[in-house]
């Protein structure tokens, strides 16, 4: 069945559902997404995502099922794991974890027993849940020591995670970050884990996209495994996957399955090989270059108005913006902005006073709005009237003003995968 054909079908068989889903592509199309965590993908990788793939059951891994009927997908599993090692030059892969924060703790589980010591970055100066934060099962079932950054810089003070290293000598050393605006060394932090003793795991779920396109160096080379997921920078479906040497091999794959899940989603492993078949393609790098170039024209024009940037600009993805001068949270610039189309997420800065639920600013991406084409002078505007609102959150005619401009952009740049 087309994809025409199966709308038509839900819209028979349950218009209610039909029309939440209606909403929302209108809500996509007709608004901004700068959230630094989202894209829009294909019509490839919706027409892997919404095939019959679902229905089928294969619990284990290539030719090693539990379940009869897999030589299909035993097919479709070994081309995608194909697929991301030449994405990313790696010895193995792992491309069954539903999430990021699954393929984390597969990985946990995998490399280091519960109770022990690991050492990642501080959650409130750009880090992630599960990298040690204590509501997370990565601070409730291990030991969590974090690092952070420099209270100037806002760059990662790589000698004070040398320093806490050698000092706690963590299990394991973790590297990546949610919303840290610059390229990570992971040269240093191979560096690190060698004088620590300690295995390195790098979480690129951010910057996966970044370092497939050439323009973020890559961990694989240095760090004992590489986590991710795809729907970030990557474009794909919602999922994640592991990358490691050939040594941790049949641990990673046993911690994923079965340590930690069940049969594996069929249909978001074949919307994956898609993604990393997209990310082969030459044109893969342009976006590439494209989505820090829109960066880096949003801090500019940013800290041009006077506003504080985080770290003084960005290398990749995102943008932090410190939100302090303008005497507004995080909160209340991302229900201004949504009121006027543009949809962007609060974040706490680095020393951050507030909780995540106020935050004191701003996180903006460009992944999405370099899939939408977006030019040049129309990001520029982009931060132009990001800019306005925060000056002005409560002004009906500005949110209208700006919400007309908005719907004007994004008619003339419909998201690629939308029917
Ligand atoms: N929470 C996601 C983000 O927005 O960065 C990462 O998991």
């Amino acid at each position: 069945m087309n994809p025409g054909a199966q709308a038509d079908s839900l819209r028979s068989f349950d218009p209610e559902l039909a029309s939440l889903i209606q909403r929302e592509h209108e809500r996509q199309s007709s608004t901004i997404d700068l959230i630094a965590s989202e894209n829009h993908v294909s019509h490839s990788v919706r027409a892997a995502l919404g095939s019959l793939l679902t229905d089928k059951y294969a619990e284990g891994y290539p030719g090693r099922r539990y379940y009869s009927g897999c030589g299909v997908v035993d097919d479709i599993e070994t081309l995608t794991v194909d697929r991301a090692k030449a994405v990313f030059g790696s010895e193995h892969a792992n491309v069954q974890p539903h999430s990021g924060s699954q393929a984390n703790f597969a990985v946990y589980q995998a490399l280091i027993p519960p109770g022990s010591t690991i050492l990642g970055m501080d959650l409130s100066h750009g880090g992630h849940l599960t990298h040690g934060a204590e509501v997370s099962f990565s601070g409730k079932f291990f030991r969590s020591m974090t690092y952070g950054v420099d209270r100037k810089t806002h760059r990662i003070d790589y000698d004070h995670v040398r320093a806490l290293a050698l000092h706690h000598r963590p299990s394991l050393i973790i590297a990546g970050a949610s919303s840290y605006p610059r390229i990570i060394d992971f040269s240093i932090f191979g560096d690190i884990a060698r004088e620590a003793g300690a295995p390195l795991m790098v979480d690129v779920a951010h910057i996966a996209g970044l370092i497939a396109g050439g323009v973020h160096p890559s961990p694989v080379p240095v760090a004992d495994v590489v986590t991710g997921t795809t729907q970030k920078t990557l474009r794909g479906p919602r999922g994640g996957f592991i990358l490691s040497k050939a040594s941790h091999s049949s641990k990673i794959d046993s911690a994923v399955f079965p340590g930690s899940q069940g049969g594996p989603l069929m249909h978001v492993i074949a919307a994956k090989a898609v993604c990393f078949r997209e990310a082969l393609l030459p044109s893969f790098s342009e976006y590439a270059r494209s989505i820090v170039e829109n960066s880096r024209i949003i801090a500019q024009q940013v800290m041009d108005e006077g506003l504080r940037v985080i770290s003084g600009g960005t290398d990749n993805h995102l943008v932090l913006v410190d939100l302090a001068s303008l005497n507004i949270t995080g909160k209340e610039a991302e229900l201004a902005l949504e009121r006027a189309g543009i949809v962007a997420n609060r974040n706490k800065i680095p020393y951050d006073t507030r909780s995540a639920m106020v935050a004191g600013g701003l996180r903006v991406g460009t992944a999405a709005i370099t899939t939408r084409n977006f030019g040049v002078d129309e990001v520029v505007t982009i931060a132009q009237l990001i800019c306005q609102v925060l000056r002005d959150p409560s002004s009906e005619s500005l949110r209208a003003r700006v919400q007309s401009r908005v719907r004007e952009m994004c008619e003339r740049h419909p998201i690629p995968g939308a029917d």
